[in-house]
C-alpha cells in the first residue's frame, strides 16, 4: 500500500464528511451541464492536533488572503469556483469588511425610536463593487464553500472534490494555495486525552504525512490544469524546490513565494521557464493586489492548454 493509501486506510473522515460530498457533486454537475470552467481553490493553514479531544493544535501562519482574493478575480473572469478553505480564515467579498474596518464604514444615527445606521458616502464607493460581485456569484450560485480544519479533514475534502471535479477533465483547474502542513500525529500514535504536565514535558514526534500531489495529477483529476504553490523562506532554493516539485509531480505550473515578500512577488516556474510577477511600489500604493496578476497569468496559461488540449 502507498502512503497516501495508508493514510485513507487509518484516518476517519470528518463528521461532515457526507454532506461535503453531496454538495460538491451537485455543484459540479449542474455547472458541468451549463460548460463552464471550474477552479477548485485551497485557503488558508491546516492544524495538526495533539491529542483525539483536541485541546493542543500545531498550526501555520496563513490567514487566506491569497486564496480568498484570487477567489474573486478567478470570479470576475467567468470562473465557478469550489472555494475549500480552513473554517474562520478569509472568504472573498467578507475579507473586505473583517474586524473594526466594517464598523468604521458605518454611521449610527441616534434618533431613540427612530435609530437607523447608514453606510458612510466615502465607504459606498468600497463597498458598492464588492457587494455587486457577492450578490452576482451568490445568486448565480458560482461558488461552493467547503470548509477544513485539521490536516486530516483538508485530505479527505481534497479528494472527494478531485472526485466530483473529474467530469470537467481539461476544464478543471486547480489552484492549490492552502498552507498545508507537511508534518503530523498519526490518529493510531495520538494520545485520546488532553496531554498531562505531570508527566513533564511531553516528546512529540511529528511524521512526513503523504504528497497528495502524486494522486492527484495521476490518477483523480488526470486531464485537469495543476497549479501547486510553494513556500519557502530562503530565497536561494526557491525555484530549485517549484522545479523538483514539477519533474516530481509532473502537473503543470508551479508559484514560488517567498514568505516576507508574498504579498508583492511570486515566481511562476513551468517545465522550461520561470519568470516573476510582481507589483510595483506605486501599484501597491494604490491598492493594487498581486492575486490579480497571479490570476490573470493563470488563465492566460490554462487558456493555452486547452487550445492544444480540447477533446
Ligand atoms: C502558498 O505558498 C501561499 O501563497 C501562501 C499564502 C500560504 C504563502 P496567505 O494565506 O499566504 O495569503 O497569508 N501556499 C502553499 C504553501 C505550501 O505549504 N506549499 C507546500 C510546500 O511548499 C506544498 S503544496 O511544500
Amino acid at each position: 500500500m502507498s502512503h497516501w493509501e495508508e493514510f485513507y486506510a487509518t484516518h476517519l473522515p470528518p463528521t461532515d464528511f457526507e454532506d461535503n460530498r453531496i454538495l460538491l457533486k451537485e455543484f459540479c454537475e449542474r455547472h458541468k451541464k451549463a460548460g463552464e470552467r471550474i477552479v477548485l481553490i485551497t485557503s488558508g493553514g491546516t492544524t495538526v492536533p495533539l491529542e483525539h479531544n483536541t485541546v493542543r493544535f500545531v498550526d501555520n501562519f496563513s490567514a487566506g488572503t491569497r486564496g480568498a482574493a484570487s477567489a474573486e478575480y478567478f470570479l470576475e473572469h467567468g470562473y465557478v469556483v469550489i472555494f475549500m478553505h480552513r473554517l474562520k480564515s478569509l472568504e472573498p467579498f467578507t475579507r473586505h469588511f473583517s474586524g473594526q474596518k466594517f464598523m468604521d464604514m458605518l454611521e449610527l444615527h441616534d434618533q431613540g425610536p427612530n435609530t437607523s445606521i447608514t453606510v458612510k458616502p466615502d465607504s459606498v464607493d468600497v463597498l458598492a463593487p464588492v457587494l455587486a460581485s457577492y450578490k452576482h456569484a451568490q445568486e448565480g450560485g458560482r461558488v461552493l464553500y467547503v470548509t477544513f480544519t485539521t490536516v486530516s479533514d483538508y485530505f479527505w475534502l481534497l479528494r472527494a472534490a478531485c472526485e466530483c471535479l473529474a467530469i470537467f477533465e481539461t476544464k478543471a483547474l486547480l489552484f492549490l494555495a492552502a498552507a498545508v502542513s507537511d508534518f503530523y500525529v498519526p490518529s493510531n500514535e495520538m494520545p485520546t486525552h488532553k496531554i498531562q504536565s505531570g508527566a513533564g514535558a511531553p516528546t512529540i514526534q511529528l511524521q512526513l504525512v503523504p504528497k497528495l500531489l502524486a494522486p492527484l495529477v495521476n490518477l483523480w483529476v488526470p486531464h485537469a490544469f495543476v497549479v501547486s504553490f510553494k513556500l519557502e523562506t530562503d530565497e536561494s532554493i526557491l525555484i530549485v524546490k517549484a522545479r523538483d516539485s514539477l519533474n516530481k509531480y509532473k502537473h503543470k505550473l508551479v508559484i514560488g513565494n517567498m514568505l516576507q515578500t508574498r504579498r508583492q512577488k511570486v515566481v511562476f516556474v513551468t517545465k522550461d521557464t520561470s519568470f516573476e510577477v510582481s507589483l510595483t511600489r506605486e501599484q501597491m500604493l494604490n491598492g493594487m493586489e498581486i492575486e490579480d496578476s497571479i490570476v490573470t497569468n493563470v488563465i492566460t496559461n490554462h487558456t493555452e492548454f486547452l487550445k492544444t488540449h480540447q477533446y
